[in-house]
């Protein structure tokens, strides 16, 4: 598949999931050097470098999409010819989307230390990482259950919902209003994050934030699972995270309000790092204000490259 329709499959949320988008623009990156059989390296690296605009503009809030862009280029300003190009690009790209495969076993692992038995669980959204929790845990025999909220517009709490019905975890559904109302029952909420901010905010889910505040009140640990390509280098140098806005359209039809009534559909938000208990990581269970050590130490050097 080509970098453009990788890019138009993301821009519609045919490839949605913050880790999931990062996957696939590595391996469009990989397809696109493949597909290039000339042996001109000025060529096949300007050929490489439109694909990733391409990727880069289809979503702007996730920084694993970045994340995981950086990575596939990585080393390749010192090739000498289109070959070596070409190997270092695909031997990132593997690199890159088999260490985010093994990052969720790590965290599913250690995150399921979290669950215990008889726990009831709120997860927002459609994560991955959230999920993988989870799932370890039922497979460890934990016996607990888990409310989804529904998640507007997109509604990825119905995919969630099949998600764990499947591995027959017993689910319930709520509209996302009506978590306050559930929350003094729950004993844990678990979220993953699309961008972790040098100061251990979590940019996740629109609604996410609002969950965290119920969970704040009435007690219950906020813990948000994500990978560490998730945490955003770009945060340490003063660049606030954007925030995606989508068609209004996907809130309400047009023919449901006069043209004069303006609909905002800001698709994420901000949780502070005060209301968060611990982030999962495929490196341990941490606080978020270890967010900036995890972005010099362990994304560091890799990714510290950054200019715009
Ligand atoms: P994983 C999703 O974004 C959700 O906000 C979800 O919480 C986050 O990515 C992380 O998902 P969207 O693509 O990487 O639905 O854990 O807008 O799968």
């Amino acid at each position: 598949m080509s970098a453009e329709d990788v890019a138009g499959r993301i821009r519609s949320m045919e490839i949605r999931g913050a880790a999931e988008i990062a996957r696939r623009a590595a391996q469009a990156l990989m397809e696109e050097v493949e597909a290039y059989e000339g042996d001109d390296l000025q060529d096949l690296r300007q050929r490489a470098e439109d694909a990733r605009d391409v990727l880069l503009a289809s979503r702007p809030t996730a920084i694993s999409l970045w994340n995981g862009v950086q990575y596939v280029f990585k080393g390749t300003a010192g090739a000498s010819n289109a070959e070596e190009y070409r190997r270092m690009v695909r031997d990132n790209a593997d690199r890159f989307i088999s260490r985010s495969r093994s990052a969720l076993r790590t965290i599913g692992r250690l995150g399921a230390n979290r669950i215990r038995d008889g726990d009831k669980v709120l997860t927002h959204c459609n994560s991955k990482a959230a999920i993988a929790v989870m799932a370890e845990a039922w497979a460890q025999g934990k016996r607990f259950e888990v409310f989804v909220t529904e998640s507007r517009p997109w509604r990825q709490g119905v995919l969630t919902a099949n998600d764990l019905a499947k591995l027959d975890i017993p689910v319930t559904m709520i509209v996302d209003s009506a978590v306050r109302y559930v929350m003094k029952d729950l004993d844990l909420v678990l979220v993953g994050a699309d961008t972790i901010a040098s100061n251990g905010a979590v940019i996740n889910k629109i609604g996410t934030s609002q969950v965290a505040l119920a969970a704040h009140e009435a007690r219950v640990p906020f813990t948000v699972c994500a990978e560490t390509f998730k945490f955003s280098p770009r945060t340490i140098y003063g660049e606030l995270v954007r925030i995606e806005e989508r068609d209004p359209a996907e809130v309400v039809k047009e023919d449901e309000v006069p043209p004069q009534v303006r609909v905002f559909n800001p698709v994420f938000d901000a949780t502070p790092p005060e209301y968060i208990d611990s982030i999962v990581t495929e490196i341990g269970v941490i606080p978020p204000y270890a967010a900036y050590q995890v972005i010099v130490k362990e994304l560091g050097q890799e990714f510290m490259f950054y200019e715009e």
